[in-house]
Protein backbone atom coordinates (compact mmCIF):
# COMPACT_ATOMS: atom_id res chain seq x y z
CA UNK A 1 0.00 0.00 0.00
CA UNK A 2 1.13 3.26 -0.67
CA UNK A 3 -0.12 6.59 1.19
CA UNK A 4 0.96 10.15 -0.77
CA UNK A 5 1.42 13.27 1.13
CA UNK A 6 1.33 12.27 4.90
CA UNK A 7 3.96 13.56 5.85
CA UNK A 8 5.33 17.55 6.72
CA UNK A 9 8.20 17.94 4.52
CA UNK A 10 10.09 20.13 6.87
CA UNK A 11 9.69 17.56 9.71
CA UNK A 12 11.12 14.87 7.52
CA UNK A 13 13.99 17.28 6.15
CA UNK A 14 14.78 17.73 9.63
CA UNK A 15 14.36 13.59 10.18
CA UNK A 16 16.99 13.43 7.53
CA UNK A 17 19.48 15.53 9.21
CA UNK A 18 19.07 13.77 12.52
CA UNK A 19 19.84 10.45 9.89
CA UNK A 20 22.69 11.61 8.60
CA UNK A 21 23.98 12.94 11.91
CA UNK A 22 24.06 9.84 13.17
CA UNK A 23 25.17 7.54 10.58
CA UNK A 24 28.51 9.91 10.57
CA UNK A 25 28.61 9.50 13.58
CA UNK A 26 28.33 5.82 13.65
CA UNK A 27 26.35 5.93 16.23
CA UNK A 28 24.67 2.73 17.58
CA UNK A 29 27.75 0.52 16.39
CA UNK A 30 29.52 -0.23 19.24
CA UNK A 31 25.93 -1.34 20.80
CA UNK A 32 24.98 -3.97 17.22
CA UNK A 33 22.50 -1.60 16.64
CA UNK A 34 24.07 0.02 13.03
CA UNK A 35 25.21 -2.63 10.95
CA UNK A 36 25.43 -3.35 7.26
CA UNK A 37 22.88 -6.14 5.52
CA UNK A 38 26.02 -7.34 3.64
CA UNK A 39 29.36 -8.22 4.83
CA UNK A 40 30.57 -5.77 7.01
CA UNK A 41 34.43 -3.79 6.99
CA UNK A 42 35.21 -3.70 10.49
CA UNK A 43 35.45 0.04 10.67
CA UNK A 44 31.93 0.22 8.62
CA UNK A 45 33.50 3.02 6.73
CA UNK A 46 32.01 1.93 3.74
CA UNK A 47 28.55 0.14 3.80
CA UNK A 48 26.29 -1.00 1.07
CA UNK A 49 23.04 -0.95 2.47
CA UNK A 50 23.49 0.45 6.15
CA UNK A 51 20.55 0.07 9.13
CA UNK A 52 20.77 2.11 12.42
CA UNK A 53 17.55 0.43 14.25
CA UNK A 54 16.45 1.97 17.50
CA UNK A 55 17.49 5.87 16.04
CA UNK A 56 14.85 7.11 18.69
CA UNK A 57 17.07 5.96 21.37
CA UNK A 58 19.94 8.28 20.32
CA UNK A 59 18.02 11.35 19.10
CA UNK A 60 14.77 11.50 21.81
CA UNK A 61 13.34 14.04 19.37
CA UNK A 62 12.42 11.44 17.37
CA UNK A 63 9.95 9.74 19.29
CA UNK A 64 7.77 13.23 19.63
CA UNK A 65 7.62 14.27 15.76
CA UNK A 66 4.04 14.35 14.04
CA UNK A 67 5.02 11.72 11.54
CA UNK A 68 5.36 9.35 14.38
CA UNK A 69 1.80 10.90 15.65
CA UNK A 70 0.58 10.37 12.06
CA UNK A 71 2.35 6.70 11.70
CA UNK A 72 0.39 5.37 14.67
CA UNK A 73 -3.00 6.99 13.66
CA UNK A 74 -2.66 5.05 10.32
CA UNK A 75 -1.32 2.12 11.98
CA UNK A 76 -4.62 2.23 14.36
CA UNK A 77 -7.01 2.43 11.16
CA UNK A 78 -5.29 -0.69 10.17
CA UNK A 79 -4.38 -2.84 13.07
CA UNK A 80 -6.92 -1.36 15.51
CA UNK A 81 -6.48 1.13 18.30
CA UNK A 82 -4.00 -1.82 20.11
CA UNK A 83 -1.86 -1.11 17.73
CA UNK A 84 1.76 0.48 19.55
CA UNK A 85 4.63 1.78 18.62
CA UNK A 86 7.26 -1.34 18.26
CA UNK A 87 10.62 0.17 16.66
CA UNK A 88 12.31 2.56 13.98
CA UNK A 89 15.05 2.27 11.68
CA UNK A 90 17.20 4.58 9.38
CA UNK A 91 17.89 2.74 5.70
CA UNK A 92 21.38 4.25 4.10
CA UNK A 93 21.96 3.21 0.80
CA UNK A 94 25.28 5.13 -0.85
CA UNK A 95 25.08 6.80 -4.43
CA UNK A 96 26.13 4.69 -6.95
CA UNK A 97 26.53 1.40 -5.63
CA UNK A 98 25.44 -1.68 -7.27
CA UNK A 99 24.15 -3.53 -3.56
CA UNK A 100 19.99 -4.36 -3.55
CA UNK A 101 17.97 -4.84 -0.89
CA UNK A 102 17.30 -8.24 -1.39
CA UNK A 103 13.72 -9.81 -1.71
CA UNK A 104 12.82 -10.73 1.98
CA UNK A 105 9.75 -10.48 4.53
CA UNK A 106 10.77 -8.57 7.38
CA UNK A 107 8.71 -11.94 9.63
CA UNK A 108 11.93 -13.74 8.27
CA UNK A 109 13.59 -12.14 11.04
CA UNK A 110 11.77 -12.71 13.89
CA UNK A 111 11.22 -16.24 16.28
CA UNK A 112 9.04 -18.65 14.70
CA UNK A 113 7.26 -19.50 17.95
CA UNK A 114 5.58 -16.29 18.11
CA UNK A 115 3.12 -14.54 15.70
CA UNK A 116 4.72 -11.07 14.98
CA UNK A 117 0.84 -8.74 13.93
CA UNK A 118 2.73 -5.83 12.51
CA UNK A 119 3.00 -2.92 9.50
CA UNK A 120 6.26 -0.93 8.33
CA UNK A 121 5.40 2.40 7.44
CA UNK A 122 8.55 3.51 5.35
CA UNK A 123 8.77 6.88 4.70
CA UNK A 124 11.73 7.86 1.58
CA UNK A 125 13.71 10.75 2.66
CA UNK A 126 14.03 11.89 -0.97
CA UNK A 127 11.70 11.20 -3.95
CA UNK A 128 12.68 7.74 -4.70
CA UNK A 129 12.49 5.67 -8.11
CA UNK A 130 13.70 2.85 -9.53
CA UNK A 131 16.89 4.88 -10.07
CA UNK A 132 17.78 5.06 -7.14
CA UNK A 133 16.20 2.09 -5.10
CA UNK A 134 12.43 2.62 -4.44
CA UNK A 135 10.56 -0.42 -2.67
CA UNK A 136 8.66 -3.08 -4.95
CA UNK A 137 6.83 -5.84 -3.46
CA UNK A 138 4.56 -8.59 -4.53
CA UNK A 139 1.30 -8.20 -3.95
CA UNK A 140 -0.34 -10.85 -1.98
CA UNK A 141 2.52 -12.21 -0.39
CA UNK A 142 1.41 -10.77 3.20
CA UNK A 143 -1.25 -13.68 2.99
CA UNK A 144 1.21 -16.66 2.75
CA UNK A 145 3.73 -18.36 5.18
CA UNK A 146 7.05 -17.05 5.52
CA UNK A 147 8.79 -18.69 2.60
CA UNK A 148 12.86 -20.02 2.51
CA UNK A 149 15.22 -17.61 3.14
CA UNK A 150 18.82 -17.60 3.53
CA UNK A 151 21.99 -15.52 4.67
CA UNK A 152 22.64 -12.94 1.31
CA UNK A 153 24.86 -15.42 -1.11
CA UNK A 154 24.64 -18.19 1.34
CA UNK A 155 27.42 -16.17 3.46
CA UNK A 156 27.08 -17.11 7.59
CA UNK A 157 28.83 -13.57 8.05
CA UNK A 158 25.70 -11.75 6.50
CA UNK A 159 23.10 -9.76 8.49
CA UNK A 160 21.02 -9.17 5.74
CA UNK A 161 18.72 -11.99 4.41
CA UNK A 162 17.11 -13.20 1.06
CA UNK A 163 14.06 -15.30 -0.16
CA UNK A 164 15.33 -18.35 -2.16
CA UNK A 165 11.83 -19.00 -3.74
CA UNK A 166 8.21 -19.42 -3.76
CA UNK A 167 8.06 -16.41 -5.69
CA UNK A 168 7.93 -14.93 -9.05
CA UNK A 169 10.20 -11.66 -8.82
CA UNK A 170 8.84 -10.38 -12.43
CA UNK A 171 5.28 -9.70 -10.83
CA UNK A 172 6.84 -7.19 -8.70
CA UNK A 173 5.12 -3.83 -8.54
CA UNK A 174 7.28 -1.70 -7.87
CA UNK A 175 6.10 1.66 -6.01
CA UNK A 176 7.81 5.28 -6.83
CA UNK A 177 6.86 7.76 -4.36
CA UNK A 178 7.17 11.73 -3.76
CA UNK A 179 9.17 12.30 -0.21
CA UNK A 180 5.88 13.26 2.06
CA UNK A 181 4.16 9.95 1.16
CA UNK A 182 4.89 6.52 2.91
CA UNK A 183 4.55 2.85 1.56
CA UNK A 184 3.33 0.41 4.02
CA UNK A 185 3.71 -3.36 4.52
CA UNK A 186 3.59 -6.41 6.72
CA UNK A 187 5.29 -8.69 8.33
CA UNK A 188 4.98 -11.45 5.33
CA UNK A 189 4.89 -8.89 2.46
CA UNK A 190 7.86 -10.08 0.07
CA UNK A 191 9.86 -6.49 -1.04
CA UNK A 192 12.46 -5.16 -2.34
CA UNK A 193 14.36 -2.79 -3.70
CA UNK A 194 17.35 -1.70 -6.51
CA UNK A 195 20.55 -0.64 -6.51
CA UNK A 196 20.81 3.36 -6.47
CA UNK A 197 22.08 4.61 -9.44
CA UNK A 198 21.68 8.22 -8.59
CA UNK A 199 24.11 10.65 -7.71
CA UNK A 200 23.20 10.59 -4.20
CA UNK A 201 22.51 8.40 -1.26
CA UNK A 202 19.27 7.56 -0.32
CA UNK A 203 17.52 7.26 2.99
CA UNK A 204 14.33 6.28 4.61
CA UNK A 205 13.10 6.21 7.99
CA UNK A 206 11.16 3.41 8.73
CA UNK A 207 8.63 2.58 11.75
CA UNK A 208 6.78 -0.23 13.01
CA UNK A 209 3.63 -1.05 14.60
CA UNK A 210 2.09 -4.20 16.04
CA UNK A 211 -0.64 -5.68 18.03
CA UNK A 212 0.37 -7.52 21.36
CA UNK A 213 2.68 -10.95 19.84
CA UNK A 214 0.93 -14.15 20.38
CA UNK A 215 1.72 -17.85 20.05
CA UNK A 216 2.57 -19.18 16.69
CA UNK A 217 -0.42 -21.02 15.96
CA UNK A 218 1.34 -23.11 13.66
CA UNK A 219 4.97 -25.12 14.79
CA UNK A 220 7.44 -23.25 12.59
CA UNK A 221 11.39 -23.04 11.57
CA UNK A 222 13.57 -20.78 10.77
CA UNK A 223 16.39 -22.83 9.51
CA UNK A 224 18.72 -19.60 8.15
CA UNK A 225 18.97 -18.50 11.71
CA UNK A 226 21.19 -21.35 12.84
CA UNK A 227 24.83 -21.02 12.27
CA UNK A 228 25.07 -17.78 11.73
CA UNK A 229 28.31 -15.69 12.53
CA UNK A 230 27.41 -12.42 12.79
CA UNK A 231 29.38 -9.59 14.48
CA UNK A 232 26.62 -7.18 15.18
CA UNK A 233 25.29 -10.38 17.71
CA UNK A 234 29.17 -9.87 19.12
CA UNK A 235 28.98 -6.36 19.27
CA UNK A 236 25.19 -6.55 21.14
CA UNK A 237 26.67 -9.22 23.80
CA UNK A 238 29.89 -7.06 24.46
CA UNK A 239 27.82 -3.59 25.10
CA UNK A 240 25.08 -5.30 27.06
CA UNK A 241 28.02 -6.19 29.40
CA UNK A 242 29.49 -3.11 29.27
CA UNK A 243 27.01 -1.01 30.69
CA UNK A 244 24.28 -1.38 27.55
CA UNK A 245 21.80 -3.43 28.96
CA UNK A 246 19.65 -0.77 31.21
CA UNK A 247 19.19 1.05 27.68
CA UNK A 248 17.74 -2.63 26.25
CA UNK A 249 15.86 -3.05 29.52
CA UNK A 250 14.13 0.47 29.04
CA UNK A 251 13.68 0.01 25.41
CA UNK A 252 12.17 -3.68 26.55
CA UNK A 253 10.10 -2.02 28.63
CA UNK A 254 8.47 0.33 26.72
CA UNK A 255 7.50 -2.52 24.72
CA UNK A 256 6.00 -4.92 26.90
CA UNK A 257 2.15 -4.66 27.15
CA UNK A 258 1.38 -5.36 30.52
CA UNK A 259 -2.33 -6.61 29.57
CA UNK A 260 -1.04 -9.12 27.56
CA UNK A 261 -0.60 -12.50 29.48
CA UNK A 262 1.39 -13.86 26.79
CA UNK A 263 3.70 -10.82 26.80
CA UNK A 264 4.37 -12.01 30.35
CA UNK A 265 5.46 -15.29 29.24
CA UNK A 266 7.65 -14.00 27.01
CA UNK A 267 9.41 -11.95 29.64
CA UNK A 268 9.42 -14.63 32.11
CA UNK A 269 11.11 -16.90 29.13
CA UNK A 270 13.97 -14.09 28.35
CA UNK A 271 14.68 -13.30 31.64
CA UNK A 272 15.31 -17.26 31.99
CA UNK A 273 17.08 -16.94 28.99
CA UNK A 274 19.42 -13.72 30.28
CA UNK A 275 19.64 -16.02 34.38
CA UNK A 276 21.34 -19.31 32.16
CA UNK A 277 23.49 -17.03 30.33
CA UNK A 278 25.09 -14.82 33.11
CA UNK A 279 25.38 -18.44 35.36
CA UNK A 280 27.09 -20.12 31.85
CA UNK A 281 29.49 -16.64 32.22
CA UNK A 282 30.39 -17.38 36.08
O1 LIG B 1 15.23 0.79 2.63
C1 LIG B 1 15.45 -0.34 2.19
O2 LIG B 1 16.09 -0.55 1.16
C2 LIG B 1 14.94 -1.55 2.93
C3 LIG B 1 13.75 -1.28 3.77
C4 LIG B 1 13.17 -2.53 4.35
O3 LIG B 1 13.49 -3.64 3.95
C5 LIG B 1 12.18 -2.41 5.41
O4 LIG B 1 11.91 -1.30 5.88
O5 LIG B 1 11.65 -3.47 5.83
Amino acid sequence: MKLEQVADLKELAAVRRVGQRLLADKSGFREGLLFDFYPEHTEFDEPKLAQLHHPSMFERGLAETEIRRAAHRIAQQLLGEKARFVSDSFFFKPAHTDAVTPWHQDEAFTDPSIEYREINLWFPLQDVSLVNGCLQFIQGSHLGPVLPHQPIGGDPTTHGLECIEGFDPASAVVCPLAVGGCTIHAGRTLHHAGPNESDAPRYAYALVFGLPRRAATSVRSFPWHTDRMLSRGKRVSESRSRGGFLPYLYRKLREFDPTSPYEWRLAARRLAKLARRQRGAE
